[in-house]
């Protein structure tokens, strides 16, 4: 693991540990990076013996979801600002690659909720086999799409639902609400909140969620517990697969008209911003 790199990938004690590491901008990532965490969770899936994969991150917030000052979302040369072949490529096939590898993830997909989520990144933890928060008092989930003239992105049209109920997931997709840590640790999306061991710092979280997950698979038959993951995950395969191609294409229709180019941009500056 080296430092100074934007998302660290580290395997110890067959647990590929995935790390975003960009707290000064709550881990907001751009186009680039989201690819290259698709890349990481691509080799983590490919790491022989390893049983699981967790994702956990930096400073206060999980991720603060796309980067909105982005140059490849809000400084888009004219040709390209309503071209097809430009935002199939920075929008349809990214965000149709990452859903996929994570919904298709063959490990037990772990993340560990530092702080609030948000946006494309929330919808990847609500790919995630089991969540941890450290507090939830201090963790909430934002699926902002309808205040940045974008639709659900990353199968948040059905992981939500699925996961929350039909209400809560009315309430946070239609109307960009947050669901309070609360909510998630009671409505079962939250395995386990560490509110109790009070940790002074996100390192000292990460490191605990880390240990109890190696505990949690000692001496199981791996084997068994990779086969069960993905007999539990063919009961969503159709429900993912569709909701992910529906929101992409809805998603580019927005893109190609400029919408959540000017909505990122106000963002930004500030002019407009999230119910919290
Ligand atoms: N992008 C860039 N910088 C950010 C972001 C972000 N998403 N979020 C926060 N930051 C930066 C702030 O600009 C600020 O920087 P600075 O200190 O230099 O001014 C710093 O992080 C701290 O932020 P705040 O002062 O706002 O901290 P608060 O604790 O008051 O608020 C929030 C934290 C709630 C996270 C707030 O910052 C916020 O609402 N951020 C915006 C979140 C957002 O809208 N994300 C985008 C979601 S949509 C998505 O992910 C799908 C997009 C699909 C794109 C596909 C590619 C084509």
């Amino acid at each position: 693991m080296s430092e100074g790199e934007d998302i660290l990938y580290e395997v110890k004690d067959r647990v590929t540990v995935i790390t975003l590491n960009v707290p000064d901008k709550l881990n907001a990532l751009n186009g680039d990076q989201y690819l290259l965490l698709a890349k990481l969770v691509e080799r983590a899936n490919e790491e022989e013996d390893t049983v699981a994969t967790l994702i956990q991150s930096t400073g206060r917030c999980f991720s603060a979801g796309a980067n909105f000052k982005d140059k490849g979302l809000t400084k888009v040369e004219p040709e390209k600002l309503f071209s097809h072949e430009y935002w199939l490529d920075k929008f349809v096939a990214r965000n149709v690659y990452l859903t996929d590898l994570f919904h298709n993830h063959t490990k037990v997909l772990i993340a560990a909720l530092n702080g609030p989520v948000i946006g494309l990144s929330a919808a990847l933890v609500a790919l995630c086999d089991l969540v941890y928060c450290i507090d939830e008092s201090k963790v909430f989930l934002l699926a902002p799409f309808s205040n940045l003239g974008l639709v659900a992105e990353g199968a948040t049209s059905s992981t939500l639902f699925l996961r929350l109920g039909w209400s809560k997931a009315s309430e946070a997709l239609l109307f960009a609400r947050p669901i309070s840590g609360d909510d998630l640790n009671k409505m079962g999306l939250i395995n386990k909140s560490y509110a109790d061991h009070k940790f002074q710092s996100t390192e000292a979280f990460n490191k605990k969620v880390f240990d109890d997950v190696v505990y949690q698979f000692q001496n199981l038959y791996t084997p068994s517990i990779l086969a069960n993951k993905q007999l539990l995950k063919a009961n969503r395969d159709m429900l993912i697969n569709s909701a992910s191609s529906r929101e992409v294409i809805k998603g580019f229709n927005n893109w190609v008209k400029g919408i959540p180019q000017t909505r990122f941009m106000q963002m930004a500056q500030k002019d407009i911003q999230h119910k919290l």
